[in-house]
């Protein structure tokens, strides 16, 4: 049996375009961390280290532009990622009696 032909076009002798669905990328969104008076610099930069892997210089980095700047972003991710990454930081921030907060926006 041939396989140049599909089945479809070859019984019914009718051409069938295949569709070509158009496919667009997910929206991304920036998670981005604010700067308060009082969360210990220390603890900034460890949850930027445990929930943004990132290496203890990148952190302190980031922290410290949080600091002066007032805000700054973690890192780039899809909705759902955004979303956990945002919930994981308040609510430890919050175990830990901080008001450090973290929020997204659209990129
Ligand atoms: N401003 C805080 C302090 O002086 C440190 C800090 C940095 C807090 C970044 C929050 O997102 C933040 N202890």
């Amino acid at each position: 049996m041939s396989d140049q032909i599909p089945n479809e076009e070859r019984e019914s002798g009718l051409a069938v375009q295949e569709a070509r669905p158009k496919l667009r990328r997910p929206p991304l969104f920036k998670v981005m961390l604010l700067n308060d008076d009082y969360t210990p610099m220390e603890f900034v930069v460890q949850v930027l280290e445990t929930f943004f892997a990132m290496t203890r210089e990148k952190a302190t980095q980031i922290m410290l532009h949080v600091h002066t700047r007032g805000v700054g972003v973690c890192g780039v991710y899809t909705r759902d990622i955004a979303e956990t990454k945002v919930i994981q930081v308040n609510d430890f921030s919050r175990s830990h009696q901080h008001p450090l907060m973290c929020t997204m926006e659209e990129a």
